[in-house]
């Protein structure tokens, strides 16, 4: 299993590990003002902020509790104009700290920032209860009861509610209690373990230079550590190899800050517009941006139906982008269910396997959704029930299986067993473990492993084997005098010419197996029988030399048997394979005639008996200055191909048929 512990792992100097609280709530509820009664510090820095009286910005401030933990404080506007801000600012926090104002009950943004906390998985928090200095004791029973409501129709219902005024500091003593008593119920959250920050600010410091802040998501970073700012704002705009001069926790300067904490980073050779909002600072960066992801999507009982294409926002880490979504398996999402489906972005956006997002419409813009990542790099894909089945492997199924699926999908390439097992896809999962399963003998659909340690999915190279070797034996069959395919024939029949790691290994599976053989002339099936190749090539040559001006006293198998100085049996099957590659005829009972030679003495039969009219065994024989062996074989040979005709003891050519000739 892949640690995800390293998220608190190495705890600060604050010893109880470091989490993050969020705020939520609806537009002057009180979260600013509790965030200043809890911390003393008033996180609406901004001119607009104080002259409107409301939030717009993240604000950022650190709550020591009672317990000795240490929270990082984000405040989140609550105009419902700002929820791009307000979900940055969630991204990555561990629990939540819910505003409702006891003399407003559950509005809109009550509604919708719970959800988001829903959505992006945060596992607990705790609900203030503001302002109950401005209302009577009845009020704050009823407000508190709608609020009860409303959570039980979340996954929040068991949460406390703590009645306070931030103003008087009522009830203050209790939230931090109960803060105290969510943290400590915080559990490892399952995050992707890369090292990686979204930056919700950027600034520049006289003297200094450029800092990102943003909260840290798992691992940690130290001063002099190089980090990539990802993804690239253009193709000239590349910043890879970035070095951290200094790092700050909570304007503390610190020599490594954790996954939880709140980071200021102080970045060397980066210019401030180099970088914004919306982009990651990432150590060694093992997935890379795409302007697709394949993803479960979940759609808010409140929104409505979600056609099979639709362009929505996709808000992920401190990133909105607008994208295209479209339904892996149907052709509409019902409210409050929840499909695959694949996000199509405008701009690059970098996603990790298990990465949740929130999705928001276009108009009006309100959250529907939101989503899990399942696949961050997947090809462009429409929508079919086998996409939905590929998702179902990558985000449910066994490491083995996910192990098989990346197999099966690079194939005819190969994978690196050391790739395979360190796959981004198998994050969840024991990778060495899932690798060793496929290569157990016993494996069904398995792996099998080259002697350069490349991993094939089985069952495809078993195809590609079955397909070499039928390629072969067709070759033979068609062509029996030339059985052999070179490896680019092979390629171009087999792999449209592309270069096929996988074919390189069926050939050396079957030549291993003795079912091809290599010779000078390329590869053949082992099965094409009759074919010369090496000495057997030479002596043929030899024997050929022999026949070629032998006229019609052709050399016997026997003659020739002594000229090569091998037995009869090699040398009929010499003759045999020559017959085969139309090099020689045979004519008689162990008598071959060389090609052109034949076709030679066969025209001079022909030519005489077409000037007499006819012609006999024994004219034949002085014509030709041979003996009446070699001369009634020809005249048989002339017979059995139809060319001449039997009329008593001599013999006279057939009447041609159109398109006949005469020859061998
Ligand atoms: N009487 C009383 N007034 C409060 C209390 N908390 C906040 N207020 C007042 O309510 C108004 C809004 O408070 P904020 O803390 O700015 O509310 P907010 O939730 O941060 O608002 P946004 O960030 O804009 O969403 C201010 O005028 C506060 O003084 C409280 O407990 N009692
Ligand atoms: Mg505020």
């Amino acid at each position: 299993m892949v640690s995800t512990a390293s998220r608190r792992a190495a705890p600060g100097p604050a010893a109880l590990g470091s989490l993050t609280l969020g705020t939520a709530g609806h537009i002057d509820h009180g979260k600013t003002t509790l965030v200043r009664a809890l911390t003393g510090r008033d996180t609406d820095r901004l001119k607009e902020e104080k002259e409107r009286g409301i939030s717009i910005e993240l604000g950022f401030a650190e709550l020591a509790l009672p317990g000795g933990r240490l929270l990082s404080v984000v405040d989140v506007p609550g105009h419902e104009r700002f929820v791009r801000n307000m979900v940055s600012g969630a991204t990555g926090i561990d629990l939540f700290l819910l505003t409702v104002a006891a003399d407003d009950g559950v509005m809109p943004q009550t509604r919708e920032h719970l959800r988001i906390i829903e959505l992006l998985g945060i596992g607990t928090g705790v609900v203030a209860l503001t302002k109950i200095d401005a209302v009577d004791e009845e009020m704050v029973e009823l407000a508190e009861a709608d609020v009860r409501d409303f959570l039980e129709t979340t996954r929040y219902a068991d949460v406390p509610i703590v009645p306070v005024s931030g103003v008087t500091g009522q009830g203050l003593d209790r939230l931090l209690v109960a803060l105290e008593v969510a943290g400590d119920a915080v559990s490892v959250r399952s995050v992707y373990p890369a090292v990686r920050m979204p930056v919700d600010r950027v600034f520049t410091l006289r003297g200094i230079g450029t800092v990102v802040t943003g909260t840290l998501w798992a691992g940690a970073v130290t001063p002099d550590e190089v980090v990539a700012i990802l993804p690239a704002l253009g193709p000239a705009a590349e910043h890879e190899e970035v070095r951290i001069r200094s790092i700050q926790v909570h304007d503390r300067p610190v020599e490594e800050a954790v996954g939880g904490q709140r980071v200021a980073l102080n970045l060397t050779g980066l210019e401030r517009r180099e970088v914004r909002r919306g982009q990651w600072v990432v150590k060694t960066p093992q997935v890379r941006p795409s302007y697709l992801a394949d993803a479960r999507i979940t759609l808010l009982t409140e929104a409505s139906v979600l056609e099979r294409v639709s362009r929505v926002r996709v808000d992920h880490g401190t990133q909105e982008v607008l994208a295209k979504l479209v339904l892996a398996d149907r052709e509409r999402l019902e409210p409050g269910s929840s499909a695959y489906a694949q996000l199509r972005f405008e701009e690059l956006a970098l996603m990790y396997p298990g990465d949740r997002f929130i999705i928001r419409g276009l108009t009006p813009v309100t959250t529907v959704g939101g989503g899990v990542v399942v696949d961050p790099s997947p090809h462009k894909h429409g929508t079919g029930t086998r996409f939905a089945e590929r998702l179902a492997v990558l985000e449910e199924g066994a490491g083995e299986a996910i192990a098989r699926l990346l197999l099966e999908e690079a194939f005819p390439h190969s994978l690196s067993r050391r790739v395979l097992e360190h796959s981004p896809y198998l994050w969840k999962h024991d990778g060495r473990k899932a690798v060793a399963v496929l290569l157990a003998p016993d494996a069904e659909d398995g792996a099998v492993e080259t002697e350069q340690g490349g991993l094939f999915h089985a069952s495809s190279l078993d195809a590609l084997v079955e397909q070499v070797r039928s390629t072969f034996s067709a070759q033979a069959q068609v062509d029996a005098a030339n059985p052999y395919l070179s490896m680019g024939e092979l390629r171009s029949r087999l792999a449209g010419g592309k270069e096929w790691p996988a074919l390189d290994t069926a050939v050396q599976i079957l030549l291993a197996a003795e079912e091809l053989v290599r010779s000078e002339h390329g590869l053949r099936s082992a099965e094409a029988t009759g074919v010369l190749e090496g000495e057997e090539a030479r002596l043929a040559e030899v024997a050929l030399d022999r026949m070629v001006g032998a006229g019609a006293n052709t050399p016997t198998a026997a003659d020739l048997g002594v000229t090569l100085q091998t037995n009869e049996v090699a040398t009929l099957r010499l003759l045999k394979a020559l017959e085969r590659n139309g090099r020689v005829t045979r004519v008689g009972e162990d008598l071959y005639y060389e090609h052109d030679n034949l076709v030679d003495l066969l025209s001079t039969i022909a030519e005489a008996m077409q000037e007499r009219g006819q012609i006999t065994l024994a004219e034949v024989r002085d014509l030709l200055g041979t003996t009446r062996r070699y001369a009634q074989a020809l005249l048989e040979h002339m017979d059995s191909e139809g060319m001449t005709l039997r009329v008593g003891d001599a013999r006279r050519m057939r009447r041609r048929k159109r398109g006949e000739g005469v020859g061998a």
